[in-house]
């Protein structure tokens, strides 16, 4: 018996290939989009100034990469079982194009278990690989993306003809897909809480749910982790407002307490996937930089208290400093910060993902 011989289901069947590779089309589509609108937004190019609205953007297109990218395990795993026999087929190759058309599919198969394996323990906060999961990530999805497009280009026209010509074997193609696309859905419904608040409860599958974590709002990096329990609660913190100014500051927290408050309502919508919104108080950033004298066009650097860490510090461009929601937080939904969310002063501005929302703030630098 061949080897194909031995893979004997019906439902490796190309109309349900055809089905389920246009699902996946659609998904590694948006996943590739949100996932260069969120790489972008956390390292942008100097020409490119993201806007600071609307509020929920950066939310919404992380909320989507996260969980639409979850809701694509199941439709690739079906995939998979319904072609697996070709992949094991026996010669390997038998001609230069064929072995090119193979090693096209081993990319694009690689790189997709790739993305979802690493994007899942990305975001249970767990790396047992050796490399930076950002750059890894993100290389990746060229190469997968890339692969697709060749892939779609070959398979365009048998699959059209396939998914066109109605096919009476009597094979219950809608219950298979039925099935695969009601998991998809259930893997949407148990993580989507993360993010949209009233689903909270049913968020069974999420590493961090709204609402769980000092003052309502989940914690990503403590203070301890952070190595800033004490510098944090040292009375002689001053908030230092350096570079290009016209007069340096040095502002105490009773200081920052005395100049006029403001309140608003924003997220924080963190890379891994959930987002939560809090009722911050604090000083607007652009009355202390308009106080220091900084130029309408500086570059602000915010740096926190935290000695090393990739998120130690953050870069604010003038439409997110100029926006009157921008805000040196020092409260958080009525209580002064807690520790962990970055007192005794943080950053929280609309539209940036939350690796930005420095906390733990010392010093402000004007470029
Ligand atoms: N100094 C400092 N600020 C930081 C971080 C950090 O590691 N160090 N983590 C960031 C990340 S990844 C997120 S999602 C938000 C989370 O804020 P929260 O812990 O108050 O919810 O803080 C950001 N600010
Ligand atoms: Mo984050």
């Amino acid at each position: 018996m061949t080897l194909e011989g031995r893979f004997t289901s019906r439902f490796h069947d190309e109309r349900i290939a055809a089905w389920l590779g246009m699902a996946l089309g659609v998904s590694f589509g948006t996943a590739f989009i949100t996932g260069l609108i969120s790489h972008f937004m956390q390292h942008p190019p100097e020409w490119l100034h993201w806007p600071s609205r609307p509020v929920n953007f950066y939310r919404l297109t992380q909320g989507l990469h996260v969980i639409g990218g979850l809701a694509t395990i199941p439709l690739l795993l079906a995939k998979l079982w319904t072609v697996y026999p070709k992949l094991f087929r026996w010669p390997p190759f038998r001609s230069l194009a064929h072995a090119m058309e193979r090693g096209l599919i081993f990319l694009l198969v690689g790189g997709a278990l790739f993305q979802l394996v690493t994007g899942l323990l990305n975001i249970s906060y767990w790396y047992p690989f050796p490399f930076f999961f950002t750059v890894a990530h993100y290389w990746t999805a060229y190469i997968v993306v890339g692969a697709l497009i060749i892939h779609v280009a070959n398979e365009w026209a048998k699959a059209r003809r396939t998914v066109m010509r109605r096919p009476n074997d009597g094979l219950d193609r809608r219950s298979f897909l039925l099935s695969v696309f009601a998991s998809s859905g259930a893997v949407t419904l148990l993580t989507v809480g993360e993010t949209v608040s009233p689903l909270a409860r049913l968020a069974l599958l999420s590493p961090r749910r709204p609402g769980v974590g000092p003052q309502g709002l989940p914690v990503n990096r403590s203070a301890v982790a952070a190595g800033v329990t004490e510098s944090a609660r040292d009375p002689r913190w001053r908030l230092h407002v350096t570079g290009r100014v016209q007069r340096e500051l040095k502002l105490s927290l009773a200081h920052l307490h005395a100049m006029p408050q403001h309140t608003v309502r924003l997220p924080i919508a963190c890379v891994e996937g959930w987002s939560a919104s809090g009722t911050w108080t604090g000083v607007r950033l652009r009355d202390v930089l308009t106080r220091a004298g900084v130029p309408a066009d500086a570059q602000v650097r915010a740096e926190s208290l935290q000695a090393g860490g990739a998120y130690r510090t953050s870069q604010v461009d003038p439409r997110h400093w100029r926006d009157p929601d921008t805000l040196l937080a020092l409260s958080l939904n009525g209580e002064p910060l807690a520790l962990d969310h970055g007192f005794p002063c943080r950053l929280i501005a609309p539209n940036r993902p939350g690796v930005l929302q420095t906390k733990w703030l010392t010093t402000l630098v004007a470029e």
